[in-house]
């Protein structure tokens, strides 16, 4: 029988901001149908967010939202932060679903994308210190491929980037190693599908990974085929701080599933999609942001010590 006393601890891990969601299409500043999956990171004093936003043609851009506490009062750039270069044929049909990471080299950000060529979705890094000039690096691997985040530092001497590349129809996650942040190789699964659960269809990476003393904390999404159409959650899987394309710990169920109307109904319901995640170790929080049925943004709230402390009690992964 399932371990009740663990599936109490993961549900009750987050906790919904009450101001849900956050961010919508009716107060940006220019006309949108959708504004959903933000990546997010700290900016001096600021929380910033970088949102897919979805214009009427169903082509997507991303555009930053500035706040002083990360729940209200957000700053949004008057016009698209970053859009497709229309000239690129790997960039044609729009830009979606950025992860951020603070490259500690160097001292800047990376920002992982999906550009939607002509051939298929493809992973793209673009690099910035301001959020307001950018240097893009153009396509990291061949479609099909989604869900990317580089790690802030070299292993042995190599970046390491965590995507979701779709093979023979399967959807599993892996990781892949460059010395240059160019030309990528030593491809490995990371993270699979597991038959019969939550997570059974396809999994991918959510926010960036999060370092913690344990390992690297790693939310994913899950995906389950139902009669009704797919439902998008969120579980949590620990990687060894020095090795992370070892898996240490992986959760039998999600931390965070649809269950508020805003992530129900929308214009594809039943998805949870986080991309980004702030930590606040002053305070021993954890803020995830996410896309809320592929509509809004919304953000939730977890005890960063309590994340830790329930992933102690996952299973461990035997390889
Ligand atoms: C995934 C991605 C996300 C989207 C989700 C739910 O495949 O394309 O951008 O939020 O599906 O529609």
């Amino acid at each position: 029988m399932a371990d009740i006393l663990q599936q109490k601890k993961a549900y009750k891990l987050f906790k919904r901001y009450d101001g849900n969601p956050i961010l919508t299409p009716e107060n940006w500043p220019y006309p949108t149908n959708a504004v959903f999956n933000p990546a997010a990171a700290k900016l001096n004093t600021e929380t910033l967010l970088l949102i897919r936003v979805e214009d009427m043609r169903g082509f997507s851009h991303l555009t930053v939202a500035r706040s002083a506490d990360g729940f209200t009062n957000w700053e949004i750039d008057p016009t698209p932060t970053l859009e497709a270069n229309q000239s690129s044929r790997e960039e044609r049909w729009g830009l979606e679903d950025p992860r951020i990471t603070w490259l500690e080299e160097q001292k800047q950000f990376a920002i992982t994308y999906v550009s939607f060529s002509e051939g298929g979705p493809v992973v793209s890094l673009a690099i910035t210190k301001n959020f307001k000039t950018f240097a893009r690096l153009g396509s990291l691997l061949p479609p099909e491929d989604k869900d990317a985040c580089l790690l802030p530092r070299r292993f042995r001497g190599r970046f390491a980037l965590i995507h979701r590349p779709i093979v023979r129809g399967e959807a599993h996650m892996w990781i892949s190693f460059s010395p240059d942040l160019t030309h990528w190789g030593n491809h490995r699964a990371l993270i699979k599908t597991r038959p019969a659960y939550w997570d059974c269809h396809r999994v991918g990476l959510a926010c960036q990974p999060i370092e913690t003393t344990q390992g690297w904390m790693l939310f994913y999404h899950g995906v389950r085929i139902t009669a009704a159409g797919a439902i998008y959650r969120v579980g949590l899987a620990l990687l060894d701080l020095e090795e992370p394309w070892r898996v240490l710990r992986r959760g039998d169920e999600w931390v965070l599933g649809p269950r508020a109307l805003y992530e129900r109904i929308g214009d594809v319901s039943d998805v949870v999609f986080p991309s980004g995640a702030t930590v606040h170790k002053e305070i021993d929080q954890l803020n995830l942001y996410y896309g809320a049925a592929d509509c809004t943004v919304a953000v939730a709230t977890a005890n960063l010590s309590d994340c830790i402390d329930y992933l102690m009690s996952c299973p461990e992964v035997k390889e």
